[in-house]
């Protein structure tokens, strides 16, 4: 079933959204040179003024702006409206430094509702579903996010935030929930819980909303098993808006972006410069309608593809492939660059090993060592040390292919692995910067 909740917008001509999108980007780089300090010092520059851009084409032009640059001019510094103008603020902890705050006209907010429920109706939720919301509310976009979504399509809407997990469990067999909204981590933990206390039968959810962290098709799987879902990806940054930058649809073959509101760019992460779609690079954003906080050119950091062809659901949105990692999560062992990511789905492709782990960086005798601890089912805990010792030797062996470097493995046994409700922390590099 192809549902749409803007049909105009999300199926339209890509010439009729290239104009719309090359008449926005002069309206929002006006606004943000006339009204936004820091643009227009970066603007002059670089020796380009608003009118020197006609339109999309022209985007490669403009300078780019990164999370330091709202960091420099924390907390307010970027908003481009009076204070007055603002309803709404939001911040990102992110791992080092300052916060980055973000804020919201009421207008901006509205557009949120929009893409929010532009995302929930592409995994197939309506107004008759009982949107259960376990992303955290509060400063993090998740929760005030999803729950906008779930208002928006006129559904049942639950703000059950995260934590308290036997609590979660309730609510979905007492008040029916139908469609999840959380980590895919905490999709992972309610999943097991649920398999725990046997009440499977009793729940009614059928679709999920994951995002805000890396997650592989491997774990789509082991949490569309557990949960009983369609598991959809949501993505999302608080810089840009939150949750509903771009979501997959029933094909799941990558994340429709909503384009009318994000224009979408993948660039070098050396050079900067735009790489041809299908290249993975990093993910850079140009929000064309925000207006307390304009985003010009903004380098995510996070890494994926793009794909500009039309998709089979007739949305003609452009795609993102899912996305494998940040350039600032990547770590680099023994001169190879490694990505959790990468792990993970070495990891759920083995029998035997449950979807916990960790990766522990050391560095030993001046040189990096990484050891992956692994969590193994509960079925191959109790089976010979033969089994055991082969399932280490396959994973070794696996980790050697796909990243080019030997590891450690260790198996713990079932519930050693620390559980999260918001987004994983599954490195600990222990080596001195
Ligand atoms: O994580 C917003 C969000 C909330 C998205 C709920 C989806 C669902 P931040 O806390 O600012 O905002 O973190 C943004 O999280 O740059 C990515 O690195 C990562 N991220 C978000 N969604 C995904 C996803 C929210 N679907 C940062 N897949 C981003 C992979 C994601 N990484």
């Amino acid at each position: 079933m192809n549902a749409y909740w803007n049909p105009e917008i999300e199926t339209m001509s890509r010439d009729a959204l290239t104009t719309l999108q090359d008449r926005r980007l002069r309206t929002a780089l006006n606004h943000a040179y006339t009204n936004c300090k820091p643009y227009r010092a970066k603007m002059e520059a670089a020796g380009i003024l608003p009118g020197d851009i006609n339109g999309v084409e022209d985007l490669w032009k403009l300078p780019m702006t990164h999370k330091s640059d709202l960091r420099d001019s924390y907390p307010y510094g970027m908003f481009a409206v009076p204070m007055g103008d603002v309803v709404r603020i939001h911040a990102s902890s992110g791992t080092t430094g300052k916060q980055t705050v973000v804020g919201y006209t009421a207008q901006d907010i509205a557009v949120w509702g929009e893409c929010m429920a532009r995302c929930l109706t592409m995994a197939g939720a309506t107004k008759d579903d009982i949107v259960h919301v376990s992303y955290g509310y509060g400063l993090f976009t998740g929760g005030l996010g999803g729950h906008i979504g779930g208002e928006t399509i006129g559904a049942a809407t639950i703000p059950a935030s995260t934590g308290n997990t036997k609590r979660q469990l309730q609510m979905f067999s007492d008040f029916g929930s139908t469609v999840l909204l959380c980590t895919p981590s905490y999709a992972m933990h309610l999943g097991d819980a649920v398999l725990e206390e046997g009440i499977r039968d009793q729940l009614k959810l059928r679709i999920g909303l994951f995002g805000a962290e890396p997650w592989t098709e491997e774990m789509r799987g082991e949490i569309e098993s557990r949960l009983g879902v369609r598991a959809h990806d949501i993505y999302g940054l608080s810089e840009v808006m939150g949750p509903g930058v771009s979501c997959d649809c029933p094909e799941r073959k990558g994340l429709h972006v909503m384009e009318d509101h994000f224009l979408v760019e993948i660039v070098d992460p050396h050079t900067g410069k735009p790489l041809p779609d299908g290249v993975p690079g990093e993910l850079v954003f140009t929000c064309v309608t925000k207006e307390a906080l304009p985003l010009i050119r903004y380098n995510t950091r996070d890494i994926c593809t793009i794909d500009r062809s039309p998709c089979a659901c007739g949305r003609n949105l452009t795609r993102m492939g899912k996305i494998t990692g940040r350039t600032d999560d990547m770590l680099i062992i023994r001169g190879v660059n490694v990505f959790p990511s990468q792990v993970e789905s070495v990891l759920l492709g083995v029998a035997g090993v449950a979807p916990y782990y960790r990766l522990v960086v050391d560095r030993i005798n001046n040189l990096d060592a990484l050891e992956i601890q692994v969590e193994m089912t509960e079925g191959l805990f109790s089976d010979e040390e033969r089994r055991i010792e082969s399932t280490v030797r396959r994973i070794e062996k696996d980790v050697l292919s796909m990243l080019g470097i030997s590891a450690k493995i260790t198996l713990v046994s079932h519930g050693t692995i620390e559980r999260f409700e918001g987004k994983a922390k599954r490195v600990l590099d222990r080596r001195t910067p």
